[in-house]
C-alpha cells in the first residue's frame, strides 16, 4: 500500500525532448554548443537539435502523460529559451508562452506539475562568463530562479532547483564527457559543486522569504545517489571505503544542505590531506563563507535520483598519472566486476533502492523523499515487449512499498525516467529509458507505449484504486 497521496510521476528533461534548439528566439545552452562540436563526444554526434520535439508536439506528451494515469509529471524548463543570454534582462515570451501552456494543460487534466529549474542545460551566453566555476553564478541563477517563482509559482508547487549537481561537477568539469567538456581534475569539479550549492540556497531562500507564503510550494535539489556497499564486508578498509564513496557522491551535497551547513567531514580531510601530498596551492575543497545565506536547511523534501548499486573497495596510494580527480581522494573504487545490463553503468539491484531509503530517513533526519528519477534502458534492437522492464518496475516498486511500510521511510512519490526515449546526453539516441517508444526516423516523432508503459500504468491504478477504496 502507498500513502493516499502517493505521487505517481514520469520525468523529462527539456534538452532532452524539446528539439527546437534554436526556435522562437530560445539562446544556444551548453548542450547545444557541445553536441554542434562533432568530434565523437556525443556517440555518432547526435544532438538534441530535434529529438522528440516536444516544442512542438506537447499535445502528443500530454496524451502519453494521460495513458500512463500520472499523478504527477516532472519536466524541466530551458533557461535558455525563457532568458536567451541567461539573465532577465531579456525575457522570450514565446517561451514563457510554451511552458505556460504545458503548466496549464497538466493542472487542466489533473497532473501536477514537478518543475526542474535547471538539468544540465546552461544558457552558452553564461558559460562564456566563467560558467558554474564563476562565483557570480549564485546571484544570476537566484534571479532566472525568481523569474520562474514568479511566473509560474502561482500553478507549480513542487520545484526542484538543480539536478544532480554531482554529474554537472564530475562529468562535465572533471572526466569532460558532459557539458561543457572541462577536463581539470579536483579542482574544477569542487569549485563547480560549490557554487551551485550556494545557487540553490539562494534560490531557496528567495522562495522562502518571498513566495512560500503566497504560493504555498516546496523547493529542493535533486541528488543522485548509488547505494554501495563494501566488496568484502568483513574488511574495515573495504567499510570505510564504502563511506568515503557515499561521502564523496551523495554526501558532497547532502551533507552541506542536510547535515552541517559543510561537506562531510572524510571529504575535507581526505582532500585536504591529498592536495598536501600533492604540493597543491590550496586545499581545492572551497570553504562556505559566513556571510553568506546559510546552504543548511535549505531543501523542505528529500529528492532522490536512484539508479543503480555499486559494490566498493579501498585503494592503497596514490594511483599513477593524475591524481587529483575526485574519486581518486576518495581512494575508493568499484568493483568492476559488479553485473551491468543496459547502458555500462547500470547494474539492476532494485533492494539497492531500499537501503539507500533507510539511509537517507537515518542520516538526513527523516525527510519526505520523493524518489525524483529511477529507471532501466534499453540498448541495440528495439523491444516493445519489454518484459525484462516489466519485472524491473514490479521489483523497484515492491522495495519502495517495502521502504515506506517496513522501514518506515516517508517516500511521497515515484517518478520513473522517463516518459519518453529521448536524448541520452553523451549516448545519444542509443541508450532508451522510455515508458513510450519514439520514432525518430519519422517527422511527427511517432510515441507508442512499450509493455512496460502499459505495465506502470497498471500499477498505478492497482495502487489508486487500493488507496480510493480505503478512503
Ligand atoms: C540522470 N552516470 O543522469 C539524468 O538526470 C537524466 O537526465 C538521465 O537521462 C538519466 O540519469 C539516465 O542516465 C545521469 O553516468 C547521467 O552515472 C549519467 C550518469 C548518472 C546519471
Amino acid at each position: 500500500m502507498f500513502p493516499p497521496k502517493f505521487a505517481w510521476g514520469a520525468a523529462t528533461a527539456a534538452y532532452q525532448i524539446e528539439g527546437g534548439w534554436d526556435s522562437d528566439g530560445k539562446g544556444p545552452s551548453i548542450w547545444d554548443t557541445f553536441c554542434h562540436k562533432g568530434g565523437g563526444l556525443v556517440y555518432e554526434d547526435h544532438s538534441g537539435d530535434v529529438t522528440c520535439s516536444s516544442y512542438v508536439f506537447w499535445e502528443e506528451d500530454l496524451k502519453c502523460i494521460q495513458q500512463l494515469g500520472l499523478t504527477h509529471y516532472r519536466l524541466s524548463v530551458s533557461w535558455s529559451r525563457l532568458l536567451p543570454d541567461g539573465t532577465t534582462k531579456h525575457v522570450n515570451q514565446k517561451g514563457v508562452r510554451y511552458y505556460n501552456k504545458v503548466i496549464d494543460d497538466l493542472l487542466a487534466s489533473n497532473v501536477m506539475p514537478m518543475v526542474t529549474l535547471y538539468h544540465f542545460d546552461l544558457p552558452q551566453a553564461l558559460q562564456d562568463q566563467g560558467g558554474w566555476t564563476s562565483p557570480e553564478m549564485a546571484d544570476i541563477f537566484d534571479s532566472y530562479a525568481c523569474f520562474c517563482f514568479q511566473t509560474f509559482g502561482d500553478r507549480v508547487k513542487l520545484w526542484i532547483t538543480l539536478n544532480e549537481p554531482y554529474v554537472c561537477a564530475k562529468l562535465g568539469h572533471e572526466d569532460g564527457i558532459f557539458a561543457p567538456g572541462i577536463k581539470e581534475p579536483g579542482i574544477a569539479a569542487y569549485l563547480v559543486g560549490h557554487n551551485m550549492l550556494r545557487a540553490h540556497a539562494r534560490a531557496w531562500h528567495s522562495y522562502h522569504s518571498m513566495y512560500r507564503a503566497k504560493q504555498g510550494g516546496a523547493v529542493s535539489l535533486a541528488l543522485n545517489s548509488d547505494w554501495a556497499e563494501p566488496v568484502n564486508p568483513a574488511s574495515p578498509d573495504d567499510i570505510a571505503a564504502t563511506e568515503r564513496y557515499l561521502a564523496f557522491s551523495l554526501g558532497w551535497f547532502a551533507w552541506p544542505v542536510f547535515v552541517t551547513g559543510d561537506y562531510p567531514e572524510v571529504m575535507r580531510s581526505r582532500v585536504e590531506l591529498r592536495s598536501k601530498e600533492l604540493s597543491c596551492q590550496d586545499c581545492r575543497l572551497p570553504a562556505f563563507s559566513k556571510d553568506e545565506p546559510s546552504i543548511l536547511g535549505t531543501a523542505d523534501f528529500f529528492a532522490l535520483n536512484y539508479y543503480t548499486s555499486r559494490r566498493v573497495k579501498a585503494v592503497g596510494g596514490l594511483p599513477e598519472g593524475c591524481g587529483l580527480k575526485s574519486d581518486q581522494d576518495a581512494e575508493a573504487v568499484v568493483d568492476p566486476t559488479w553485473p551491468v545490463c543496459g547502458v555500462s553503468w547500470l547494474a539492476v539491484v532494485p533492494d539497492g533502492l531500499r537501503k539507500l531509503l533507510k539511509y537517507i530517513k537515518d542520516t538526513f533526519n527523516n525527510p519526505a523523499v520523493y524518489i525524483t528519477e529511477n529507471g532501466f534502458s534499453q540498448v541495440g534492437p528495439v523491444v516493445m515487449d519489454d518484459v525484462q522492464r516489466c519485472g524491473f518496475y514490479q521489483d523497484i516498486i515492491q522495495e519502495v512499498a517495502k521502504a515506506i511500510q517496513e522501514d518506515g521511510v516517508d517516500v511521497r512519490g515515484y517518478f520513473a525516467w522517463s516518459l519518453l526515449d529521448n536524448f541520452e546526453w553523451a549516448d545519444g539516441f542509443r541508450v532508451r529509458f522510455g515508458l513510450f517508444h519514439v520514432d525518430f526516423a519519422q517527422p511527427e516523432k511517432t510515441r507508442t507505449i512499450y509493455r512496460s508503459g502499459r505495465e506502470y500504468a497498471g500499477i498505478i491504478s492497482k495502487y489508486q484504486s487500493q488507496t480510493n477504496n480505503s478512503q
